[in-house]
């Protein structure tokens, strides 16, 4: 299934040894404003059925669907009145990307590491479909390209759905978004199936159900561990033993569980002990209280 080629683990070159061609290098903020350009030369030509959205017809599936402003279309509104502008910084190059919310949807809005479910369309700014699931899918937003986690955690999921006789799933007030955004938050100068090299790519998302993550289970949520609140928890080490802090259940290396240095209260609240009153919490200190 193509669908794997959004994870971000799933790029690389080819280690045949035989064909791997190299992969022509690229400056990041030279073909950022590249991207960006092409971008906004699609918002500034595109609009969305956003009728459909305020007066849903029977039996609407919530797709968001582009076509060109022309002809009997002239009049309508072109996207980049619609979308919000963006910025993520990779390095010290701010990228721009642009989120269309069509619906926000009413439940839970996910952190950037969470687990989503999700229903995708995912399409070149030629409209090229390089890939889209027909079924709900999970998705652990540690493991896809950014671009694609940036939309999700714009929208809230559902607040409930009915079980159809074939097995599937009626979900109600969803979210409903698109994402553009350039080839540094997808797979940068990686050709991936049906996606060439530095394309900025388009995400047309559901987002049905999201459960907050805890990747190593020691009690403190992933998003908390991201540290330095750079939504990269993977530069979070506070041990230095080589395993984030996401995926360490010992955080500071002093041999007690992380878990164990923690309160976790009965309304699923976490309180942080501080033994020492050094202002690091117990389970980011090495250094151990006497009993
Ligand atoms: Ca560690
Ligand atoms: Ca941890
Ligand atoms: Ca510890
Ligand atoms: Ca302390």
């Amino acid at each position: 299934m193509v669908l794997m080629t959004i994870f971000v683990s799933s790029c690389g070159s080819g280690d045949d040894g035989i064909t791997t061609t190299p992969v022509p290098p690229v400056d990041l903020g030279e073909q950022a404003l590249i991207d960006d350009a092409a971008i906004l030369e699609f918002l500034n030509t595109h609009f969305y059925n956003q009728e459909d959205f305020v007066n849903p017809p029977p039996g609407f599936n919530f797709d968001i669907e582009f076509d060109t402003i022309a002809g009997e279309n002239a009049n309508k509104t072109p996207l980049i009145d619609l979308v919000e502008k963006k910025t993520f910084a990779i390095d010290s190059v701010t990228l721009n990307y642009y989120v269309l919310k069509a619906r926000e949807g009413v439940n839970k809005r996910p952190h950037f590491v969470d687990s989503t479910l999700v229903n995708f369309r995912g399409t070149l700014l030629n409209s090229n479909l390089f890939d889209s699931n027909a079924n709900p899918i999970w998705f652990d937003l540690t493991q896809v390209v950014v671009g694609f986690r940036l939309i999700l955690t714009e929208l809230k999921s559902a607040d409930g759905f009915d079980l159809n006789p074939d097995g599937t799933s009626t979900f109600f007030n969803f979210g409903v978004g698109a994402v553009f955004f350039p080839s540094a938050l997808g797979f940068q100068n990686i050709t991936q199936p049906g996606i060439p090299a530095n394309s900025p790519l388009i995400f047309r998302v559901k987002l049905f159900a999201a459960i907050e993550a805890d990747h190593d289970l020691d009690g403190i949520p992933s998003f908390i561990e991201d540290l330095n609140g750079n939504e990269n928890i993977g530069d979070d080490d506070t041990d230095g033993d080589g395993f984030p802090n996401f995926i360490d259940t010992d955080d500071d290396g002093d041999f007690i569980l992380t878990i164990n240095e923690i309160t976790i209260n009965a309304d699923g609240t976490i309180t942080f002990t501080d033994c020492d009153g050094d202002g690091i919490p117990d389970y980011l200190d090495e250094d151990i209280c006497p009993n």
